[in-house]
């Protein structure tokens, strides 16, 4: 298969109309998923003038892409939610333990209905590229409105043209929203219904009665696999690499959980907070070293984990990314249970995965393993005969053709830096985010990079991001940034930018952290390994309750690692 380049392609040429006003606001956010909604809404209760852009006809990021069959968040309700409004937490009734696309979906737009986002929200269109002028490019670009040069402020415009202009740039753009569709010979030519799980129809998809293949057995295809099972005539899974998976035992909400749960949830919140993900109250402490526990109190921890169901299984005990040996006990647990499970004893090998357990993100299922004893799904192993090319209908691997209908490309992401990258953004001296990343992400707190004044990243590579309650490190960088810029409006700053130094250390210190655990044995996208030709940096920072101390000494600290210049 051809190698693709990381470089992203050449960014496409603007329709720009000579007349266009150009209109200034203070702070343009580009994406409105969980990010871009609550930047949003800090904004507006500072008094300053935002515009958001998104790509989708609707609000919701990763929850308005995501729709394929069987999509769920593998974080529970009650803790994959906002907490900065109590009125919303307390008003809001999930459904379910884990709450499907769907349900997501109506409250993240219950959310911009109640706080009166949209009409800060500009639907269906993708910003093309983001510029900071300096004194050189706004004379270049010929100055804004406002009669000045533009210089300091950042220059955006969008597909359809339009030019704005603001003080601040905030990239609310997603962690995994830049889809992968994998370089196979053919694949543009096939006849079928071709569907990527991040890209879904929105009118949904009929596979009854149809020959369906996927390709891809992470998060995405793990969950889709069991329903599309159900309804096509017959499924074959093109799996390359196994992956491990917990029950996720779904269940509906009972009503006096979730009344409990609000009785203290602002508590509950603060406890999670404390956690190394941001998550997981219920799950209790981890269970001390693997080692300190008998060989039966380990297996009955193993067990009670599996039987609570999801991510709670990979903190069973504190030190299963961190030793090997523990985590080869835990991994074969799992292995076993997967044995237990699969019927064919060959299809449960295949089905093993031999990585460490939890360097790559686990998935949680229903259903997932026992979908293989259904009679209408084959496993393919496609890393012992690989895929060779697509023809207008069938897939062809070195040994055999499979005929098929419909082909479901479950290959996940360009996690943490694709949904930047696709974007021309330009510091400093005309310097490219693309240039200066181009050995990986370089961020001060995965906030900030030097070159690019008063440009903030939420949730970017070098903050716990992934390896967190996306929510909560979402609302802890929104209000990181919100402070910020208040900070720097009582103090009289117009420009902020992360030095050199204190972004060279900060990446090196979450290279330390992650190098002493066992994540970055593997390939997993954390580290950039599912995209060719990326450099292999592992990108989120690994433990929530330190970053957040550091985030808030940094501004205790009058926000040590950035510099300022006054108007
Ligand atoms: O993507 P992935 P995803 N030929 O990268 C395979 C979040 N998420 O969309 O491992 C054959 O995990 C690839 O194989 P390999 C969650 O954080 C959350 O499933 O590279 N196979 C792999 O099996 C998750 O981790 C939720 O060998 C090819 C698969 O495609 C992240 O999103 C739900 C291939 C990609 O797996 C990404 O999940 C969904 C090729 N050419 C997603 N190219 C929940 O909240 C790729 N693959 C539950």
């Amino acid at each position: 298969m051809a190698e693709r380049s990381h470089r992203p392609a050449p960014h496409p040429v603007v329709r720009r109309d000579p007349d266009l006003m150009e209109r200034d606001l203070d702070v343009i956010v580009v994406g409105a998923g969980f990010a871009g909604l609550y930047m949003v809404h800090r904004m507006r209760q500072s008094g300053r003038s935002v515009r958001a852009f998104e790509a989708g006809n609707g609000v919701g990021g990763t929850w308005f892409w995501n729709r394929y069959p069987g999509a769920r968040c593998d974080v529970e309700s009650m803790e994959y939610s906002y907490g900065f409004s109590e009125e919303l937490e307390q008003a809001w009734e999930w459904t379910e333990r884990y709450a499907s696309q769907p349900e997501i979906l109506r409250y993240i737009n219950h959310v911009a209905d109640r706080f009166e986002l949209r009409d800060h929200i500009q639907l269906d269109t993708k910003v093309v590229f983001a510029h900071y002028l300096d004194s050189e490019s706004s004379r270049e670009s010929g100055g804004t409105k406002r009669g000045s040069n533009g210089s300091g402020r950042w220059r955006v415009v969008t597909d359809d043209g339009e030019s704005w202009t603001a003080a601040f740039c905030i990239m609310a753009t997603g962690c995994l929203s830049s889809t992968i569709t994998p370089d196979i010979p053919g694949l543009d030519s096939f006849a079928g219904g071709l569907y990527h799980t991040s890209r879904w129809p929105h009118e949904g998809v009929d596979f009854a009665g149809k020959r369906v293949g996927i390709i891809g057995t992470g998060s995405s295809g793990v969950q889709s696999i069991p329903i599309i099972a159900r309804e096509a005539a017959h499924l074959t899974v093109f799996q390359r690499t196994p992956n491990f998976s917990i029950p996720a035992h779904n269940v509906p909400l009972a009503s006096e959980i979730q009344a409990e749960i609000k009785r203290d949830y602002q508590g509950i919140r603060a406890q999670n907070r404390e956690r190394a993900a941001a998550f997981g109250i219920h799950w209790g402490p981890a269970g001390g070293l693997t080692f300190d526990s008998t060989g039966d109190e380990r297996r009955e921890a193993y067990e009670s984990r599996w039987r609570m169901g999801g991510l709670g299984f990979i903190s069973v005990f504190a030190d299963l990314l961190l030793d090997k040996r523990a985590n080869d006990e835990a991994a074969e647990f799992v292995r076993a249970k997967i044995h237990g499970i699969v019927e064919d004893p060959e299809v449960a090998a295949l089905l093993s995965p031999d990585h460490v357990l939890g360097c790559k993100r686990p998935c949680t299922d229903t259903g997932y393993y026992e979908a293989f004893n259904r009679p209408n799904v084959e496993l393919v192993d496609v890393s012992r005969d690989p895929v060779e090319r697509i023809t207008a209908t069938s897939l062809v691997t070195g040994e055999r053709e499979f005929e098929l209908d419909c082909l479901v490309l479950a290959t996940g992401f360009d996690a943490m830096t694709g949904a930047l990258h696709a974007i021309d953004i330009r510091g400093r001296d005309g310097l490219t985010l693309v240039d200066k990343w181009s050995a990986g992400p370089i961020t001060y707190l995965g906030l900030g990079t030097s070159g690019f004044p008063n440009f903030f990243t939420i949730t970017g590579p070098g903050s716990p991001s992934v390896l967190a309650n996306m929510v909560t490190a979402i609302e802890q960088h929104v209000d990181w940034i919100a402070d910020c810029l208040e900070f720097m409006r009582t103090q009289g700053h117009s420009t902020i930018e992360a030095t050199a130094t204190a972004e060279k250390d900060w990446v090196e210190h979450v290279n330390t952290v992650a190098d002493m655990t066992l994540y970055p044995t593997c390939n997993s996208w954390y580290l950039g390994a599912n995209v060719p030709g990326k450099p292999r940096v592992f990108m989120p920072h690994i433990g929530f309750p330190p970053y957040v101390e550091k985030c808030e000494d940094v501004a205790a600290k009058g926000y040590e690692g950035f510099s300022f210049q006054d108007r």
